[in-house]
């Protein structure tokens, strides 16, 4: 396949040049000590020096990096910009629903606000090592809070706001968190969200929560239970706005973020202050190739690891502007992006290949009618590219002057892990190219075998570890060694099949477990079965992806009904709303199939190969189906199959 070229405008003051990037990356491979500790030394302001830079035990999971460090993340991302004379210079740009207002927060402004709210929570009892679960939607007071919690120590938890109350519920459980942070109404393609009203519902029963702080953002009228919900605007006009950075440990806690595993219950990911700031700052400075001047502009939701890492800590610890926005990609209309671009002089821009096939569908016009002439680099994150989506990012969007970076990470690895640097290396459309320093990807086999050859496919490992990786599943440690550790020693599990080119670029392939990504969002296949038979209706489950044109992957439902149910439209639309209700819009599956049975194999295993292809649109071909325990059955299911 062509490599794409690496375009002029990404040559020109680069920060690494291929050369630079295969020298640092094979110091980085052979000490990662000594690399780390220098760019930990050169990069973070330290209250005080780490004596010891990792202390690794892949066996049980034990990963420290930078120990005996005393650091400050908020004092990273915001005071010692100002300390450097840039306290004028603009922090946060943010842009309304609507996009009929604006606001530019310099890092003075910042400095401020996140003062103030960490003076608030700390009036109101909130300690180091409190939780802190944050539903807010995308308003900059988000950002704030979660700075502000990252100032005192605080650990905080953000849901993204278009999960349900049942998602609260666990999550609050889950952290044993004492105090939440909402809004009365978040803004979403011109319709309020409810989410005070969601909170209320979510702790109903729930007594551990002891303050509720709700900022006002639309202004409508809300429920407060005296006693326990307070509007926080007004405690702020009198909080002074100065307070001293807490000083923390490299290890400690910055904050816990849930993601959808292969089991029920979705996990809490760990992650701590100084290597994640380190990684999350280093790879958006190396991998976007960040200038001085540079706006940047991430469209992810901070309810992601994606807008945690490169909406806030990432560019604020290199100082750089990021823009907010409250919106989605095609509202009012489909030249949001490019009409937000345009305004900002956006030199950087970062979105997921679902958004870029929704935009391609929408029509080139949408994209041509705005100036994109600020634009360097483009990003994409969140699952495989096709090749069609990448090209049309590369000329119709980027005019083939900018370079395309696609960033294979996960929650988990804190930061991008493979990807192209724009200056370093040309491109070929679908690969992410080539791991980040200190990154050591192997492909193994079903034994754990390496695989050396290229062009064939297995598991997606890491060996050794980066300051950036997760430290733990919250309160559950088990469950942490268990996931990623066990199935191959020695190594970090991703979860993800790839392989690698002749030309050492790799290509992933999707996940190999039993989690689908749905626009870029993580479900557990389990997770969303456990919550169809909450429902009441279904006496047994089974789900399975199927691709999709918009979304990469869609969810199809097959439901063996139970026996007083009926099998009727009105029971397909409630299975539908309890999904809203439970998960989130965004987990309700495209197809919901009442079947009488399911292909079992004679010891009770789904066989959900033969589910995928019949969701897929296959009606005949199935492979070796022999040994299901009622073979008829998948002729049962494709006879009543509908087409998505
Ligand atoms: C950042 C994020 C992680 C899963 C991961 C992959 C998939 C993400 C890419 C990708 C192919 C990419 N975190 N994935 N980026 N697959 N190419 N560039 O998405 O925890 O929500 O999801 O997403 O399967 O394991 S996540």
């Amino acid at each position: 396949m062509n490599i794409y070229p690496i375009p002029d405008k990404s040559r020109e003051g680069t920060n690494c040049t291929n050369e630079e990037y295969l020298k640092l990356y094979e110091a980085s491979v052979r000490s990662p000590d000594e690399f780390w500790g220098d760019q930990a030394r050169k990069r973070l302001d330290w209250f005080k020096d780490f004596t010891k830079t990792s202390e690794l035990d892949y066996h049980k999971a034990d990963i420290k990096w930078f120990l005996g460090g005393e650091i400050n993340v908020s004092y990273n991302c915001i005071d010692r910009h100002i300390k450097a004379g840039k306290g004028d210079h603009a922090a946060i740009i943010w842009e309304n629903d609507a996009g009929t207002f604006s606001r530019s927060y310099t890092f003075n402004e910042v400095l401020a606000e996140v003062c103030k709210i960490a003076n608030v929570l700390k009036t109101q009892g909130v300690k180091k090592g409190d939780r802190v679960v944050i539903y807010m939607g995308m308003i900059p007071q988000l950002a704030f809070t979660m700075l502000a919690c990252a100032r005192i120590g605080a650990i905080h938890s953000v849901i993204f706001g278009g999960f349900s109350q049942d998602a609260i519920r666990t999550r609050v459980l889950d952290s044993q968190a004492r105090v939440v942070v909402t809004v009365d109404e978040g803004m979403r393609a011109g319709k309020p969200v409810s989410l005070k009203h969601t909170v209320d519902k979510g702790i109903e029963d729930v007594d551990i929560i002891d303050r509720v702080f709700v900022f006002k953002h639309t202004g409508a009228a809300i429920n407060m239970r005296s006693g326990r919900d307070v509007f926080i605007d007004e405690l702020l006009e009198t909080a002074a706005s100065t307070c001293e950075a807490e000083r923390m440990q490299s290890e400690d806690p910055l904050f816990i973020l849930y993601t959808s595993g292969s089991t029920g219950k979705p996990k809490g990911v760990l992650h701590t202050q100084a290597g994640y700031l380190l990684y999350a700052s280093m790879t958006h400075r190396y991998v976007f190739d960040i200038r001085e001047e540079d706006v940047y502009f991430c469209a992810a939701d901070i309810g992601w690891i994606t807008g945690h890492s490169y909406i806030i800590y990432g560019p604020l610890a290199n100082g750089t502007t990021t823009v907010m926005f409250e919106s989605t990609p095609l509202y009012p209309d489909a030249s949001r992006y490019w009409k937000m671009i345009e305004k900002y002089k956006v030199n950087v821009f970062y979105t997921a290949p679902t958004a870029i096939r929704s935009l391609v569908k929408a029509g080139d016009e949408h994209v041509k009618k705005h100036d994109r002439s600020s634009l360097r680099v483009l990003g994409t994150v969140g699952e495989p590219i096709n090749k069609d989506a990448w090209v049309w990012y590369y000329r119709t969007v980027g005019e083939e002057k900018c370079a395309i970076v696609d960033t294979w990470w996960q929650t988990e690895t804190g930061g991008i892990m493979i990807a192209p640097l724009p200056a370093a290396n040309g491109t070929k459309p679908g690969s992410a190219t080539r791991p980040f320093f200190g990154i050591q990807p192997v492909i193994v086999d079903e034994a754990g075998n390496e695989i050396t050859d290229p062009d064939v496919s297995g598991k997606l490992c890491i060996k050794h570890s980066w300051p950036g990786q997760m430290r733990t599943v919250y309160g559950d440690h088990e469950r942490f060694m268990k996931t990623y550790f066990a199935d191959f020693p020695g190594k970090y599990f991703t979860g993800d099949g790839a392989h690698y080119d002749k030309d050492g670029y790799f290509w992933i392939e999707g996940r190999v477990d039993d989690v689908l990504n749905v626009s870029g969002h993580r479900f557990g296949t389990a997770e969303l079965e456990s919550a169809l038979i909450s429902s009441g209706l279904a006496a047994e489950v089974a789900i399975v992806g199927f691709p999709h044109d918009i979304k990469g992957e869609a969810i199809y439902a097959y439901v063996i009904l139970k026996d007083n149910v009926e099998s009727d439209e009105t029971t397909r639309k409630n299975m539908k709303l309890h999904i809203k209700e439970s998960i989130g819009g965004v987990a309700v599956p495209d197809v919901v199939q009442f079947v009488p049975g399911l292909p079992k194999t004679r010891s009770g295993k789904i066989m959900r190969r033969v589910l995928r292809k019949i969701a897929a649109g296959e009606r005949e071909q199935f492979g070796d189906i022999t040994t299901l325990a009622e073979p008829e059955i998948v002729q049962k299911i494709v006879a009543g199959s509908i087409k998505a």
